[in-house]
């Protein structure tokens, strides 16, 4: 089979889905591919360069910000700051958005990131990973845009995905028409075509889940947890659980089965971020066959309240996903 690059890919899927599309997507979309270029590259060096004595700061979410952390947003920024397709964008590493004015960019995209997720796998070199999540802006682009229109529904995502950064770096993404996979070749420096049509099996047989905080789980969660590795019948699921949400995600898109954050005592919201990390995985979950709850609502319907809200995440094979909120619902969940 050829090679197909990502690129020519994606120009292939709008000349069949948006034959009016402007270039700014496409302009959008290469700009996120150079960046993760650059980003692998330094992720490949971690343990050579003096990168993991980290800033000492600590980000929004209170947590130790490492330099690749740093290196990878203020990467993603300039470049969506400057690829003349976005208007506004809301990060991780950033408390408040970043609005960009008209007179840098008339874009029409809104792009949400985690621009390094796991960052706290990077010491042991564990496979970490970009998450990002791209919506339209909806009114005329001469109208200065407003902080509070990155307030938008989830199922308005027009494009979502990851670039992993492991064994190789891979970009798995959708825009609402599949979910496709490419993996970097480090030769000729492009993403190919290497997993073609992704879709989750409606039941796996690996459940994920962080089960050390099984002590602050309310009862229905541990129910739930329970019926995966003790089930009534038929046999006991396996645990992974790496503890990097693109890694554990990427497994569960390829083997299938259930990734779990539920919510519990100390995280009553649970501790994934709904815009960039949830719904993106969530689209693609869907787009893949599979689903995404927060254990009962489905993740796509919510509308944020402000960009850095947390959600508990159900997520994976379809049959799964309906088994958690069949339990949540019998304990009045809903
Ligand atoms: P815990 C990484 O910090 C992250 O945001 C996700 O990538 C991952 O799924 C989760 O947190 C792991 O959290 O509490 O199990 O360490």
């Amino acid at each position: 089979m050829p090679e197909i690059t990502v690129t020519e890919h994606l120009l292939a899927a709008q000349m069949e889905w948006s034959p009016k599309a402007t270039g700014q997507f496409t302009s959008l979309l290469h700009d996120l591919i150079v960046s993760a270029k650059i980003i692998s590259r330094n992720v490949k060096q971690a343990g050579l360069v003096d990168i993991l004595g980290g800033t000492g700061e600590v980000n929004v979410q209170g947590e130790r910000v490492q330099k690749l952390d740093e290196f990878a947003n203020k990467t993603l920024v300039y470049r969506m700051r400057t690829c003349g397709a976005v208007c506004a964008l809301g990060s991780e590493e950033l408390e408040e958005p970043l609005i960009i004015p008209p007179e840098e960019s008339s874009g029409s995209y809104i792009i949400y990131f985690d621009p390094l997720d796991g960052s706290s796998n990077i010491d042991v070199n564990v496979s970490i990973g970009t998450i990002f999540s791209i919506y339209r802006r909806r009114e005329d682009a001469t109208e200065p845009f407003r902080a509070e229109r990155m307030l938008r529904p989830c199922d308005t995502q027009v494009a979502a995905g990851y670039f992993l950064y492991g064994p190789s770096t891979m970009m798995v993404y959708t825009t609402g028409h599949g979910v496709n996979g490419f993996t970097l070749d480090p030769s000729i420096g492009e993403f190919l075509l290497s997993h073609p049509n992704m879709q989750i099996a409606p039941r796996g047989a690996i459940y994920s889940v962080n089960a050390s905080y099984d002590r602050f789980w309310d009862e229905a969660t541990r129910e739930c947890v329970d019926s995966f590795c003790h089930p009534a019948g038929g046999q006991p699921y396996s645990l992974r659980y790496v503890g990097s949400l693109v890694a554990d995600f990427h497994r569960t898109l390829l083997y299938g089965g259930i990734f779990m954050y539920p919510a519990d005592t100390r995280k009553p919201d649970g501790k994934l971020r709904l815009m960039y990390e949830a719904a993106p995985m969530a689209f693609l979950a869907e787009q893949a066959g599979g689903k995404a709850t927060d254990g009962v609502h489905r993740i796509l319907d919510k509308t944020p309240l402000s960009i850095h809200e947390r959600t508990p995440l159900i997520i994976g094979s379809s049959e799964d996903v309906d088994h958690v909120a069949d339990i949540y619902r019998r304990h009045g969940r809903g």
